[in-house]
């Protein structure tokens, strides 16, 4: 088998998406997301620009010489641009694979290593009151986990929070929306939302918190020791991860696990954190982080250091990473938890797929491939619109991590 062409769509039903679609000599093709949120169109130019000549007349079934063709040959490594473009091109020769050989990914990946994939959701509200009303809504849903976020007296806005009753969605079109930030204020808050939701649900439901890496790592610790009472199951990018040995200062001082890596793109991003045991969940994407290539590799390195998954699945990752993250999950042996942002309606049909939400699971199914598909027709419907994420300032007016 020869890949015979490959072709970049963009599109926005909701938000954009950019997918690259790898057709063979056989007529069987597959799919790949490359979606990188605010900066789409640097991808799309990667794969069509560099990558995509590169790729025909290559075998299809060639994923491990491809991915380090693309990676090393490039000379210029890593990158969220560069690794979004790889994987793109993994994901899709994965589904290639997969309906070549006709059987679903997970069996490429060691086949199943348990029934379902555990997925959080969100809770958001302005206040405490309407985030846990927020909470209650998805566990009658049927979640085991949620991820709860408030709004925080004093402050207009706040990451992960919707406004007017609409759902969150992050990115924005028009120019960057700047928003008012206090440490001060969230530290004092998130602990009383905790409290209330041990207090409404008990001890079964898991718990996580998502710091954005808005805090010092010493501010970080203390957080992680206010919340150790109500048993989290992660505390999620409490500090920028540039600096590694953040995070020992905060592993120093508190048993609250930690999960970062949403915006890694290699394991050299994640390294020293893996290996000397700072950190208990690698939340790196498949998009983002080089494709279903890498991640294994990165998954069973940490599974000598017992850390676990636990992919970042917020909107901006396609239903292609969807699919591709759930048949990862079915079969990485120290999986942990995988993230739920449901997509839009809209979304959802241009994107038709297998997989499916039940009891607290989701599962990808059994078709060959991924088990996604792209409706181009309809894509055609939304085009691309640009979009930024938000910007964050002290009250100040300094510049701080969003
Ligand atoms: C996030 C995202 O889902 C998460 O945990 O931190 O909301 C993130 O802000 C977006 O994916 C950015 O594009
Ligand atoms: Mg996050």
């Amino acid at each position: 088998m020869k890949i015979v062409n490959g072709s970049v769509n963009v599109c926005s039903p909701g938000r954009n998406f950019v997918t690259l679609k790898i057709e063979t000599d056989e007529g069987i093709y597959g799919l790949g997301d490359g979606t990188l949120n605010g900066r789409e169109l640097s991808v799309v130019s990667y794969l069509v620009e560099y990558v995509i000549p590169c790729l025909i007349g290559r075998d299809p079934f060639e994923t491990e010489d491809i991915w380090q063709y693309l990676y090393r040959g490039a000379y210029w490594r890593r990158g969220p641009v560069t690794m979004a473009a790889i994987a793109a091109v993994d994901v899709a020769l994965w589904d290639i694979k997969g309906k070549a050989l006709n059987t679903p990914v997970y069996n490429l990946l060691g086949g199943k290593s348990r029934n379902g994939v555990m997925v959080y959701a969100h809770a958001n509200g302005v206040d405490l009151g309407q985030t846990v009303e927020s909470a209650e809504q998805l566990i009658e849903r049927g979640y085991l986990a949620v991820r709860a976020q408030s709004g925080i007296p004093g402050l207009a806005s706040a990451y992960g929070v919707a406004q007017d009753g609409q759902t969150y969605e992050p990115a924005q079109k028009g120019l960057p929306a700047e928003s008012a930030w206090s440490t001060e204020k969230y530290l004092r808050h998130v602990p009383m939302l905790f409290a209330r939701l041990r207090d409404r649900f008990g001890d079964d439901v898991h718990l996580l918190h998502d710091c954005h890496h808005r805090l010092t790592p010493i501010e970080a610790a203390r957080l992680g020791r206010d919340l150790e009472p109500y048993r989290l199951f992660w505390m999620e990018d409490p500090t920028p991860a540039e600096q590694q040995e953040g995070y020992l200062q905060i592993r120093e001082h508190t048993t609250t696990p930690i999960a970062v890596g949403e915006v890694f793109n290699t394991v050299w991003d994640a390294e020293m954190l893996i290996r000397k045991q700072w950190i208990d969940y690698i939340r790196m994407s498949i998009v983002h982080a080089g494709g279903i290539t890498h991640l294994k590799k990165v998954a069973d390195f940490a599974d000598i250091y017992h850390v676990r998954t636990g992919c970042h699945g917020a909107t901006d990752l396609s239903p292609v990473t969807m699919a591709a993250s759930l048949h990862f999950g079915l079969a990485a042996h120290n999986f942990g938890i995988q993230e739920h942002m449901p997509h839009t309606a809209e979304t959802d049909e241009v994107f038709p797929h297998q997989y499916s939400f039940k009891e607290g699971y989701m599962h990808p199914g059994d078709e060959p491939g991924l088990g996604v598909d792209l409706n181009e027709e309809l894509a055609a419907k939304h085009p691309y619109q640009r979009a930024y994420l938000p910007i964050s300032r002290k009250l100040d007016g300094t510049l701080s991590d969003w």
